[in-house]
């Protein structure tokens, strides 16, 4: 019998050590070899979610499987520190170009501060950022807006929508020839709106508690094909860690506070005590939005405990 000739193909979902590979029409369930198990140092994980990957098909009678030779150069990457060590980074998707940002309209406020995380991911990792704020049935719109000026202010694409009436506001013309990133907290409807646009997907999705929160139904991302490019769905994310960046870099990710920023004293000023500061100026004449600003501030206290490190 001849020798099985190696394959290219993307990687589709992850299972543990293993990568689930789409090659043609067919799976496999692949086994890194060896020397890719080591991976990069800061990386956990050698092989993500979008990788293109040459694989040697291994010849059995039952399920498709190979070996995992090699990941072919990435374009495009999504992380995050890696929640149980965060001096190394979680790959979330790989070879992506836009993140959707997915927030429900019944809890928006509270999810307010994990879209501006991942805002901020969004710009310093350059990818292209949408907002997609779901559940729109529940809400008045009248009082949704009024959160959401700051980001129509910034020129963000964002859209209102509700999977569940099936008023999807034309967001798939965004896919064509695109691979997007469907990212927000639990329970927000990212899997609802990928079923929605395209039903033969049949993705689970969950029930949310009383209170409104999700219940991590999407355990592990996966890339789907949709509307002429690809879709990576994920489990939902609260705490989505900023990744090897410095405290006065956090504010390059804000491009509301970019004309203010400038005229701040200090180059590296973090927009929190500093003197002579025309971002906090801003802020209290209005230009800057005083809800950015707080999460802004809540989110250095978190990242780097801003408390102790950064007080005079
Ligand atoms: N009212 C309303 N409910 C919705 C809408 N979209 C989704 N839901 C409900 O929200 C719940 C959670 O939906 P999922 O699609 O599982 O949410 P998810 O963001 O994928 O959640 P995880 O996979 O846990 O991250 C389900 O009970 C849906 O029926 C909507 O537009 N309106
Ligand atoms: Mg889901
Ligand atoms: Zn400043």
């Amino acid at each position: 019998m001849s020798e099985p000739q190696p394959l290219q193909g993307i990687v589709i979902r992850l299972h543990g050590q293993h990568a689930c590979v789409a090659a043609g029409d067919q799976q496999f369930l692949c086994t890194l070899r060896g020397r890719l198990k080591k991976g990069k140092r800061r990386d956990r994980s050698p092989v993500a979610v979008g990788d293109r990957v040459r694989i040697t098909p291994i010849v059995g009678d039952g399920e498709p499987e190979a070996a995992l030779e090699e990941v072919l150069p990435r374009k495009g990457e999504l992380f995050r520190s890696h929640p149980h060590d965060r001096r190394m980074r979680q790959l979330m998707a790989v070879n992506v170009d836009m993140l959707v940002i997915v927030a429900g309209a019944d809890r928006l406020s509270e999810q307010l501060t994990t879209v501006d995380r991942l805002l901020a991911t969004a710009l310093l990792q350059s990818l292209t950022p949408v907002i997609v704020v779901n559940k729109c049935d529940l809400v008045d719109r009248a009082l949704l807006d009024p959160l959401l000026r700051p980001y129509i202010g910034m020129g963000l694409a964002l859209y209102r929508v509700s999977a569940s009436a099936g008023q999807l506001d034309g967001i798939n013309a965004l896919f064509a020839g695109r691979t997007a990133v469907f990212a927000g907290q639990s329970g927000v409807g990212k899997s609802s709106i990928l079923n929605a646009l395209q039903p033969g997907l049949k993705l689970r999705v969950g029930e949310v508690d009383r209170d409104g929160e999700g219940r991590h139904t999407t355990t592990n991302a996966s890339l789907l094909p949709l509307a002429g490019g690809f879709v990576v769905d994920t489990p939902g994310v609260r705490d989505f860690g900023l990744f090897d960046i410095k405290p006065e870099e956090l504010s390059l990710a804000y491009p509301d506070f970019a004309s203010a920023r400038q005229h701040c004293k200090f180059s590296t000023c973090t927009h929190r005590h500093e003197p002579h500061c025309a971002v906090k100026a801003a802020v209290i004449s209005g230009e800057i939005d005083a809800g950015r600003y707080e999460r802004y501030l809540s989110i250095l206290r978190e990242e780097w405990n801003t408390e102790q490190r950064l007080a005079p």
